[in-house]
């Protein structure tokens, strides 16, 4: 056994070291193709010429390469990126506008975001970096947020703490230390965990990437856990391993606060997932300039160029299969009438549960792989938002560029388990955890675009069922049972908001409403209102389902992009694209950004004379 254990490692590291190597397609990162930035559009009327083309059959370019339903960063990401290599891809997304989360929309005056409130790991040429730069060619910016970039408040109106969490690798442990003096040891302890447990996301690429047989040796013979400390953190919960380094509950809360940000409340998340998170936010977090529309602004023109387009108002109702039962198109509904469209390859940006439960025939859903790969995953918890617009400057109001996650007790499995197993009318009342950010205070752009306002974006969960029974009446016009359940979510909200920001009163407020699970079904598609997809607990991360779950489906010509193939986030989406053009254009495309990063590195360093 001792051995055979190093000999099996040693042909293992060459099998995988050739597959990572072998690259035997075009490559989108060849070369550097930002271009000098131009000016930024503000124009509504310019940007919706780009954001919202309605599906008409006469737009469809003839001769496609492939259709990608859905236009979030997952689709439009991987669009781009077989773009880059000459294809004609068409994108169709069923909402009026492009972006999925990252669409943003306007009610009295007041431009919101959906689903775009920081995102980390923008450092200038880190390897992300270099990536979303030439996916946009260089002309999306990143406004970098105050560091602190997050505040952590525990406890009730009467005892609210306040925990300021800072970015940098040296930074971050420094000042917890200085709030918690003599917990030194489990401060770095934890950020030893998760720096390693995060490193070992190549692992997780890999699985999903190398040959079904060899990902299927590495699961059965337990060689994923013992090679990578991902997976071997991957089973064990947030709450067990914090648990282990401190008795400090105000500390455990702070290490687990971020859980929101994936969305499984620290007893179910996977410490491996919440490692992702820390080690994503340690060297800062960003906001892209201009709102998140400036993403999709960005990313279409290059997908156009290659003679794609990406059309909205385009719902696709189903998956077209020819006699081999092989995807070969996809139709999409029109009024009462069905457009079938025809592409060598088709797909889809729409989630697993979309995919398979409602695109496929049910015959193909009830294929055992197909049977096997649903029953690994589970839906996401509700998503809750709440819309502020206000009346004044982020000067008059004390707003700034970070984010709030603000908790009503420290003790969070509690907290949000009774929330969410809560009656509805109950919860309302209480509601535990909430995030809240105000995304204009984040944008230099803000104050020319809309002078004299501010917006607020506040996030929490809630439950698909508290909402389910409005789901199929007029999406602006639910009636008012539904309308006095959201009023009381807002209630309880914007008493916790007045508290901690005491400048914001209510005759300042200009407009507020609430999305809520419901509505997330019908613009972003989310079938049970998910906010991050499918469930991202301790389950998504075992060695089995990330190799069974992969861009290829069990359906030939059928692929899947987007958060449910790798990870949530607007990061994780966005691996998942690169995931899934690796698998399409044969060739490790996570390496490919990296080496180019490593080149434009160089070349940036030579322009500044260094
Ligand atoms: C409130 C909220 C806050 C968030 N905050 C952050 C954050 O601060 N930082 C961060 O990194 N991430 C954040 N996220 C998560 C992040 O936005 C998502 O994980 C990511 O953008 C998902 O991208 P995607 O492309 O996989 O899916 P989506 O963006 O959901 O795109 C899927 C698209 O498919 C379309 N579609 C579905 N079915 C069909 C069909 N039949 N026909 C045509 N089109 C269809 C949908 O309309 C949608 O546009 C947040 C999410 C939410 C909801
Ligand atoms: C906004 O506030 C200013 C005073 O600060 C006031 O003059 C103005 O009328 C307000 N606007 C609205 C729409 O309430
Ligand atoms: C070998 C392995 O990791 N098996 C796991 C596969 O995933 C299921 C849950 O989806 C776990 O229960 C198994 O332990």
């Amino acid at each position: 056994m001792s051995i055979i254990v190093p000999i099996i490692c040693v042909v293992l590291l060459i099998f995988i070291l050739k597959y990572v190597f072998s690259s035997s397609g075009p490559n989108p990162f060849e070369t550097d193709t930002r271009e000098p930035l131009k000016k930024m559009v503000f124009d509504k009327k310019e940007k919706n010429k780009v954001l919202k083309q309605g599906f008409v059959a006469s737009r469809v370019p003839e001769n496609l390469d492939a259709i990608i339903i859905g236009s979030g960063v997952g689709g439009l990401g991987l669009a781009v990126l077989l773009a880059k290599v000459g294809k004609k891809v068409l994108v169709l997304e069923q909402h009026d506008r492009a972006g999925g989360c990252c669409h943003t929309f306007t009610e009295k005056g007041f431009e919101f975001d959906v689903g775009i409130h920081y995102i980390g790991d923008l450092l200038d040429h880190k390897p992300f970096r270099c990536m979303l730069d030439q996916m946009t060619n260089g002309q999306l910016q990143w406004e970098p947020l105050e560091n602190p970039f997050d505040h952590v408040v525990l406890g009730p109106p009467e005892n609210r703490r306040q925990y300021p969490i800072y970015s940098g690798r040296t930074r971050f442990p420094e000042e917890l230390k200085k709030c918690f003096p003599g917990e030194e040891k489990a401060i770095d302890e934890y950020l030893r965990l998760a720096k390693k447990a995060g490193r070992g996301i190549w692992f997780l690429v890999l699985l999903k990437l190398c040959p079904v047989p060899l990902a299927k040796f590495l699961v059965y013979t337990g060689l994923a856990k013992h090679l990578s400390f991902f997976f071997k953190m991957a089973s064990r919960s947030l709450t067990d391993v914090v648990n282990e380094l401190t008795e400090n509950k105000d500390l455990r809360a702070v290490f687990t606060y971020i859980f929101g940000t994936y969305g499984n409340m620290p007893k179910d998340a996977s410490f491996a997932m919440h490692s992702l998170l820390v080690t994503h936010y340690l060297n800062g977090a960003w906001y892209p300039k201009g709102g998140a529309s400036e993403i999709a602004y960005h990313m279409i023109p290059i997908i156009e160029k290659a003679g794609g387009a990406v059309l909205v108002r385009a719902p696709v109702n189903r998956i077209l299969l020819n006699d081999a039962k092989e995807a070969c198109g996809v139709s999409v509904m029109k009024g009462q009438e069905e457009i079938h469209i025809h592409a060598p390859m088709v797909i889809s940006n729409a989630g697993i549960f979309n995919t398979y439960q409602k695109l496929l025939p049910k015959e193909l859903q009830a294929m055992p792989a197909i049977q096997k790969q649903l029953s690994m995953m589970k839906h996401g918890e509700g998503g809750l938002s709440i819309f502020i617009g206000l009346n004044g400057t982020k000067e008059e109001l004390g707003l700034k560029a970070d984010n709030y996650w603000i908790f009503s007790e420290n003790n969070f499995d509690e907290l949000v388990e009774s929330y969410l197993n809560g009656e509805r009318e109950e919860s309302a009342k209480k509601i535990p955890l909430l995030f809240v950010a105000s995304p204009s205070a984040k944008d230099s752009t803000w104050e020319e675009r809309s002078p004299g306002k501010s917006t607020l974006s506040l996030v929490s969960f809630a439950k698909y069922a508290w909402f389910e029974e409005w789901k199929d009446d007029k999406v602006t016009n639910r009636g008012p049972d539904y309308k006095a359940l959201k009023q009381a979510f807002i209630e309880s909200i914007l008493e916790v908001v007045m508290d901690v920001f005491p400048k914001i009163t209510r005759d300042k407020i200009e407009y507020i409403d609430a999305g809520t699970p419901i509505t997330n079904t019908h613009y972003i598609g989310a079938p049970k209102g998910e906010i991050y997809g499918a469930d991202h607990g301790v389950a998504r991360f075992s060695p089995e389902l990330n190799a069974t779950v992969r861009p290829q489906t069990p359906v030939k010509n059928l692929y899947l992009t987007g958060q449910d193939v790798l990870l949530c986030g607007f990061a994780g989406a966005l691996a998942g694209a690169l995931t899934c053009g690796s698998v399409i254009l044969n060739r490790n495309l996570h390496l490919d950004a990296i080496a180019l990063a490593k080149k434009t590195k160089f070349v940036n360093g030579k322009l500044k004379g260094e």
